[in-house]
């Protein structure tokens, strides 16, 4: 039996579905008194230092936890959940940690972006249980702004680099800690959370490999449009440009759910379903998506984002739903990110039309409570081209790829709808407010390249990543394994994404990895 420690503040479904996976069965804290009567408790922190702090303290639950650490009982910290054994805080300057660790929790100071999302590997310092099975190559899903700087050296288990080397994982006596999701990491994870359910007190071991440095892997994601067809199946469709019918009818490429755990068996670092008609039909009405994420966190541990119909809503009978309330029911099912597509573009608008934020929009919202790391904006652009740079009042690209009229200038235009309207915005401006405003991270489109399997548009992707600092993933247009390279060398995108390859079994998952392998880092297959 498990404890686990859940303050309402994000995904802790997968945790739970990861420790059942290993055959244990878990209950959750509900009084402060369960605290001490756990066995093994689970603390899998999400969202923000401060809150995060401040409902501890209200439900009663710090100085049990206190007692609990002092006492030397098995503990297992996750992301959050290591930085509470601090004493303080850069995300919430005057807030108290548990302070079972001296040392406080540091925001990157590194020239690369932040948050670090991703897989990166760990590099052990002493002997510990929790390495049992482990080579020492493997990498871990890692996604933070902020990392723990320890004064006490005997207590690092694991460092991290990043810009900087950090401090990746903590144990003292029975007590660890970890800034990487084990949850979200594979079987890698799932085999660090068996040797902790097993007991960190078992002999410790090294493993055999320690890389001198650990890099942050290139992520490859697949995508799953998601849709009903006409005869009413929820089902992954693809499309050319953006259209998904082929003879009238919606095209059928598989179950949802099936794909997804094909597709987590084969390697891909992160699972992207995007409810393509989102933006007519209302997500909590249309329950069956949520049920995809209930499913497919069951037995699949690795990232999952979740897009379409992320907005504020009023239904039939005039109740108000807030795309907060969206997001969180998605939370709730599983889901680790949400993405918004047409309402960022509305927000992105009115934030250029008024010149100041409201605080209230969806992309604010969900950031402030769930954290940037949980908010992608998926962009749908369309390439639009010009005679000269003065012609429209967006950002402006010289291409290499002149217009059917010479024209040597272009600009990305926002749409909205799955494509069907364009707004008056460009994609690189869209990226930059979006992330001003709180987005964690970029999910950059293109309609000219969606489904024609002729390369993604790099120009586009150097156009918006020069713009921010939050990472891209860079969509639409892969056909082989040699257009991973190509994003990967010739744009600093932290990920690619594709579809139609994957579902038609052209070019299979392994097969990218294969062929990136020592080329650029990547998530070893095996792991
Ligand atoms: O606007 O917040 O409701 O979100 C709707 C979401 O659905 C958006 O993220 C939007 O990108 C997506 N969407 C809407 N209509 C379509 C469509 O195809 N008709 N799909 C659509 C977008 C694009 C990619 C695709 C890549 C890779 N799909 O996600 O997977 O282009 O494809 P490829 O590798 O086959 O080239 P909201």
């Amino acid at each position: 039996m498990v404890t686990l420690l859940d303050y309402g503040a994000g995904n802790v479904r997968s945790v739970v579905n990861a420790i059942k996976s290993l055959g244990y069965s878990v209950r959750f804290v509900e009084r402060p008194e369960d605290i001490m009567a756990s066995e093994k408790l689970i603390f899998p922190g999400v969202g923000a230092f401060g809150s995060m702090m401040r409902v501890l303290r209200q439900k009663g639950w710090v100085e049990p936890l206190r007692r609990y650490l002092e006492a030397d009982r098995p503990f297992l910290g996750i992301c959050l959940g290591l930085q509470a054994l601090f004493q303080a805080s850069d995300e919430a300057l005057g807030e108290e940690g548990l302070g079972f660790l001296k040392g406080a929790v540091r925001r990157f100071q590194v020239n690369l972006a932040v948050p670090h999302i991703g897989w990166n590997g760990i590099k052990p310092r002493k002997p510990s249980a929790l390495f049992q099975g482990l080579d020492g190559d493997e990498k871990f899903y890692f996604v933070h702004s902020y990392h723990v700087d320890p004064e006490d050296p005997d207590v690092v288990l694991t460092t991290t680099d990043y810009g900087v080397e950090f401090v990746s994982a903590v144990q003292k006596g029975r007590v660890v800690a970890v800034q990487f999701h084990p949850e979200k990491s594979g079987p890698t994870g799932l085999n660090i959370l068996k040797n902790f359910l097993e007991g960190v007190e078992a002999p410790g071991v090294l493993p055999p490999k320690s890389p001198a440095r650990t890099h942050l892997a290139k992520r490859i994601i697949a995508c799953l449009d998601v849709r009903t067809n006409d005869q009413g199946d929820l089902v992954v469709t693809k499309g050319d440009q953006y259209d998904v019918r082929e003879k009238g009818a919606v095209r059928n490429l598989g179950k949802p759910v099936d794909l997804a755990r094909r597709y987590y068996e084969e390697g891909a670092d992160e699972i992207t379903f995007l409810n393509i008609t989102g933006f007519r039909d209302f997500p909590l009405k249309d329950l069956p998506m949520l049920e995809v994420l209930e499913r497919t966190s069951e037995n699949v541990f690795v990232p999952l984002t979740i897009g379409g119909g992320i907005r504020d809503y009023v239904d039939k009978d005039g109740t108000f739903y807030s795309a907060l309330d969206v997001a969180a029911a998605y939370f709730r099912s599983g889901a680790d990110k949400v993405s918004i597509g047409s309402d960022a573009v509305l927000i992105v608008e009115d934030v250029l039309r008024t010149g100041k934020a409201t605080g209230r929009s969806a992309i604010e919202t969900i950031s402030r409570i769930y954290g940037s790391q949980a908010v992608v904006i998926s962009i749908d652009p369309r390439r639009v081209y010009v005679p000269s740079p003065e012609a429209v009042p967006h950002r402006i690209i010289e291409t290499a790829f002149p217009g059917p009229q010479g024209e040597r200038y272009c600009w990305y235009e926002c749409t909205i709808k799955g494509g069907r309207e364009g707004r008056p915005v460009d994609a690189v401006t869209l990226a930059r407010v979006c992330q001003d405003l709180g987005a964690g991270e970029i999910l950059l489109n293109c309609i000219d390249r969606d489904g024609t399997n002729s390369g993604f548009d790099l120009e586009l992707i150097n156009a918006v990543k020069e713009a921010v600092t939050i990472p891209v993933i860079a969509s639409s247009g892969a056909g082989c394994a040699e257009h991973f390279l190509d994003v990967f060398t010739h744009t600093r995108a932290e990920s690619a994404l594709a579809a139609g390859i994957f579902h038609r079994n052209e070019v299979p998952i392994g097969a990218v990895k294969a062929f990136l392998d020592g080329k650029v880092p990547i998530r070893p297959l095996r792991s």
